[in-house]
This record gives structure tokens, sequence and C-alpha cells, in this order.
């Protein structure tokens, strides 16, 4: 499974500061830590960016791809900020992201086009995030669509199914695990990928780990071919890479409706039973599922 790194975050405290202050220090070291960490791209994400969008972007590139020559994941909602990255980006870009809206569709595509990057699409329409498997595939089959009329190559296309967090939309889980078994046939030349963290968004930090690793393996069952991740949870890192088949296997076999005979087990494998359930939908989540 490749991995994009998600760290290069407006969001995060010291990589917000820094670009306000055009530090390019703390960009710099960051990109080399995620690129030292193995990743295979990286995900720029700014965000709105509504003030200087496109001049900060232009500069974010560049710092980032001064230390490194990964390819980028440009994420922003700004399309002028995402023209401006595009266009000083070495490389084959990836655009995060284009949805189903219209006007998202008009903008953006022609850039995919114009810069031959690569598009993710997001499964995001006029009313809003889906609500289960099917909407998030009529979402994907209408974004293939519209990219086959822009002359852009389904191999060019990785759908997104955006993950949600588990302890507020536990149900919609079992709803982007269905699109992703559904993806072989509806999209067999496209790729996919999504923002693993996001099903542990809110959760108290030391639980987010789990969580984003066990539906990491969830996912990469299922043929994911993909992730935006944090570069530095080795773990999953070692799931990605398929360094953890034994975990893998155990956590199948949840999947798989077993009996688990959990005397001889770790802790950790316990707490991975028990994360998984929670996944699936078995368990109703609460901050404490560890723990019962
Ligand atoms: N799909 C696509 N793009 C995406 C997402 C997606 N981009 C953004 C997001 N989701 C994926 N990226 C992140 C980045 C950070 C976090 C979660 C998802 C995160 N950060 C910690 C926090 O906010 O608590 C730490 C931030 C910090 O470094 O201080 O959770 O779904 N296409």
């Amino acid at each position: 499974m490749l991995l994009i790194g998600e760290n290069l975050n407006i969001m995060s405290k010291r990589i917000g500061e820094a670009i306000r202050q055009k530090d390019p220090e703390p960009i710099r070291k960051l990109a080399i830590a995620e690129t030292e960490a193995g990743m295979d791209m990286l995900d720029i994400n700014l965000g709105p960016a509504r003030k200087d969008g496109p001049e900060i972007m232009q500069w974010v590139v560049k710092t980032v791809q001064e230390v490194t020559d990964l390819p980028l994941s440009i994420d922003t909602t700004n399309i002028e900020a995402m023209e401006a990255g595009l266009r000083v980006h070495r490389g084959k870009a990836l655009i995060n992201s284009i949805s189903a809206r219209p006007e998202r569709i008009e903008a953006l595509m022609p850039l995919a086009k114009r810069f031959n990057a690569g598009f993710i699409g997001l499964t995001l329409g006029a009313e809003g995030i889906p609500r289960d498997a099917n909407e998030r595939g009529l979402l994907a089959a209408q974004i293939m669509a519209e990219a086959a009329g822009y002359g852009i190559p389904e191999e060019d296309i990785w759908l997104d199914p955006i993950v949600l967090p588990v302890n507020s939309q536990q149900i919609q889980i079992q709803g982007c695990t269905e699109f992703v078994m559904m993806l072989p046939e509806l999209a067999p030349n496209s790729k996919s990928t999504c923002g693993i963290s996001n099903v542990s968004n809110g959760v108290p930090g030391h639980l987010r780990g789990i969580l984003n690793r066990t539906y990491l393996i969830i996912l990469k069952r299922y043929g994911m071919f993909s992730a935006i991740a944090d570069a530095f949870d080795g773990e999953l890192r070692e799931i990605a890479r398929g360094k953890r088949p034994g975990l893998e296997s155990l956590i199948y076999r949840v999947m798989d409706g077993q009996e688990i005979d959990t005397s001889s087990l770790s802790i950790d494998e316990i707490h991975y039973i028990k994360t998984t359930k929670v996944l699936l939908g078995h368990t109703l989540y609460s901050d404490s599922w560890l723990e019962i």
C-alpha cells in the first residue's frame, strides 16, 4: 500500500506558524523527516488558504521540493492556489481533491489534464456527504464519467470514500468499507485512497493509532491502493508494507466472524480484536471500548 504523509498540515501549530512567518526551516525539517520515514508522497494541506493562497502554495511546494524528490498531493480548496502549486511542482502531482460538485469539476479537471496530474476524486456531491456505499458508488461513477470527458485517464483518478470519525459516525464506517469492496468492479483501472486518520478524529490522542491501524488493515484487505496517513506511526507503516501478517490474519478472522480464544493472546492483540469489532459496527463506540 502506498503511503501519503499527512503531517505537512496548516492545522498543525508548528507548521501553521512557520507558514505565517515564511520560515522555511520547520517545513524543510518535517518534509525530510516524512521522506526518511519512507513516505511515497507528501500531502501539502493548506486548507481553504483564503489569504494569499497562490503565493503561499508556491512557496510551500518549492520549499518542500528543495529537500525531497517525492511527488506532492496538493491539498487545498482554493482553486487559484491549486493552479499556482501545480505550475511550480516538479514531477507528477496529485490534486487533492475534486468532488462531484459541478463547479469543482469545471474548475479543476482542466487543470488535471493541462498539468498531467492525478486527482483524488472525493465522493461528495451537491447534497453533501453520501449516506452509504451506493451513494458513494454513484458519485464515483459521475466523477469518472466527467473525467473521461476531459480526456483524463482512469489510472489518474484516486477515489476517496471520505472516511468519517468512528466516535460520531460509526455507521458510516461500514459504508466506506463496502465502497472499497465495490471498487474492483466499479473502477478496475482507477486507484483509491482515504484519509485514514479521519477515523479517529476527536478520539483521545493515545487511542487514535490503534483505530487508524485497524481500519487500515480492514481497507487493505479489500485492496485499498493508498492512504493519507501519519508518517510517524511506525506500526502503521509496517502494516502498509505487509510486515505484520500475523496481526492482519488475526483481524481477518474477526472480520470473518470467527470466535477467537483470547486466553493465549497479548493485551495488544486483544485490543486489536476489540477495535475491529467497533469498526465493523459489532460493538457500539465509546471512548472506553478497549476496557469493556
Ligand atoms: N481525504 C483527502 N484529503 C484529506 C483527508 C481525506 N486531507 C486532510 C485529511 N483528510 C487527512 N490529513 C490529516 C492530517 C492531520 C490529521 C488528520 C488528517 C490529524 N492531525 C492531528 C490533529 O489534528 O489532532 C495532529 C495535528 C498536529 O500535527 O498538530 O489528526 O480524508 N483526500
